[in-house]
């Protein structure tokens, strides 16, 4: 499933990837290349266009381009935009006293398979992971196609399977508005909360379908008409879930047989043709094979990189790496600086709010006010942000008058400046140790980093002291 566009998805943000800051010229390319492959994944053409039209709005503007990792930037942007695509969040059903839900669609599509599967789901929403909490159901099968006799019997046998009571009409009966009625006392007597009716299906739409359908819509007012589509069916699904929305109102769809091999772009075009979420995904024939719909899942598989986010992570780290790596180079040299400290210290902020990464780290709560740690830094930055280029390169030129015009540039005193620099000669005399250098290297890597100028920050508490001090 997807696989074909997953590749191409790939293939086009590798090469992007690879350059440093993206052109409008690379980028119009590597966004020809995706449109094709969703066409070729089964994207409706003006689904496919606006979606292109979108991502590249968005990777043209300056928090993509001026980024360190553009690359990973458009990624992400694909992911949102294919979230979006796809409806966004999971939109969870409506209920009501009683609950009904009408299930329609096309022979073969799975209905009355994904009617047990979603009775099966309501009764223990526990059983899957992002329901966790949402209130079990009683729910009650109906079985109304009297078109294929079969499909009683098919139903019949799911609901016993899952231990949820399913309506029967009798064999003879040929009135489905008849055979709804008697269900509905049925399910009175029965005392459920939640009626779930599989109807019929059809080869293809046509008037005798509807008419039979907007009847039992009529007649059940249901707050749900979930339409069932069939994932393999690419294009034709889409014109099918746009005839049903047009003749019955559809409140949201269920997706099956996302297991197969299908193209896929189906479910890109079915939220965006329709207006209706896809509320559930089918992914095999066991009545276990189910499960809410989630767009940024989707999404995410899509794109075939699993958990974006963590891929962006790793990439950001990968960057830290490098520059860590040239600092340790420079450090060696002892050609060391204060510009290769302020460096330092903005890498560390990137990794975003202190009081965030000491929550992240064992024992940090012991801490005392971590907020103080985080000014403590903005004073270091500001420190060195008030010296010229030339003190920041050579800080031996820092003469009391120097040091005075920086403290009152900075906004802190004399002490805290001097302070500041005598951390720094502590630390560059340390670097020429090239063995005790690799176990701060460590340190810093494992995310203890902030600890590195929480140490060479002035006034520093007597704790936590790192190897140099
Ligand atoms: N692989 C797979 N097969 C499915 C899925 N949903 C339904 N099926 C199969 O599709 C066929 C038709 O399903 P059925 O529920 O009878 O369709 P209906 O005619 O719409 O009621 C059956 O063989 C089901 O087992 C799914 O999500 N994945
Ligand atoms: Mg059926």
């Amino acid at each position: 499933m997807f696989s074909n566009l997953s590749e191409k998805l790939l293939q086009t943000f590798k090469s992007l990837r690879g350059h440093g800051r993206l052109s409008e010229a690379n980028i119009s390319d590597a966004l020809r290349e995706v449109r094709l492959a969703l066409l070729d994944a089964d994207v409706h053409f003006a689904v496919a266009k606006e979606f292109i039209a979108k991502v590249k709005e968005r990777a043209m503007g300056e928090e993509v381009l001026l980024s360190v990792t553009p690359g990973q930037q458009i990624v992400k942007i694909f992911q949102d935009e294919l979230t979006t695509l796809l409806g966004g969040d999971n939109v969870p059903l409506q209920f009501g006293k009683p609950t009904r839900i009408l299930i329609v669609g096309l022979n073969g599509a799975g209905k009355t398979t994904s009617s047990a599967k979603l009775a099966r789901l309501l009764k223990n929403p526990s059983l899957f992971s992002s329901m966790q909490g949402t209130t079990a159901r009683s729910p009650m099968l109906v079985s109304l196609d009297l078109v294929r006799p079969a499909a009683i019997e098919q139903l019949a046998t799911l609901g016993s399977q899952i231990e949820v009571p399913v309506f029967r009409p009798s064999p003879e009966e040929k009135d489905v508005l008849a055979a709804a009625r008697r269900s509905i006392s049925w399910c009175e007597t029965e005392g459920g909360n939640v009626e779930i009716y599989d109807t019929a299906g059809r080869r293809e739409i046509d008037d005798d379908l509807v008419g039979e359908l907007v009847q039992l819509k009529e007649l059940l007012r249901p707050q749900e008409i979930l339409l069932v589509c069939d994932a393999a069916t690419g294009q034709q699904a889409v014109s099918v879930a746009e005839k049903f929305h047009a003749a019955l109102g559809l409140t949201g769809l269920i997706l099956t047989k996302l297991d197969g091999d299908a193209r896929g772009g189906a479910a890109l075009s079915l939220r965006s043709v329709t207006g209706q979420p896809i509320k559930f995904a089918g992914v095999g024939e066991k009545v276990e094979q189910f499960e809410p719909f989630h767009p940024g899942r989707l999404a995410g598989r899509i794109l075939g990189m699993g958990d974006i986010v963590s891929l962006v992570e790793r990439a950001a780290e990968a960057v830290e790496m490098e520059e860590m790596s040239s600092l340790e180079a420079r450090m060696k040299s002892s050609s060391l600086d204060l510009e290769d400290f302020l460096a330092q210290l903005r890498m560390i902020r990137r990794m975003g709010p202190l009081e965030n990464l000491l929550g992240m780290i064992p024992g940090a709560a012991s801490i005392p006010n971590p907020a103080v740690h985080g000014k403590e830094l903005q004073r270091v930055e500001a420190i060195i942000l008030s010296m010229t280029p030339g003190e920041r390169k050579r800080p031996e030129i820092l003469n009391a008058r120097r040091r005075q015009r920086i403290a009152r540039g900075s906004g802190n005193s004399v002490t805290e400046v001097n302070n500041l620099l005598l951390k720094f000669g502590q630390m560059k005399k340390l670097a020429k140790n090239t063995g005790k250098m690799k176990k701060m290297m460590s340190q810093m890597q494992s995310r203890s980093a902030f600890g590195g100028i929480q140490g060479l920050a002035p006034n520093q508490p007597t704790t936590n002291r790192l190897p140099w001090q």
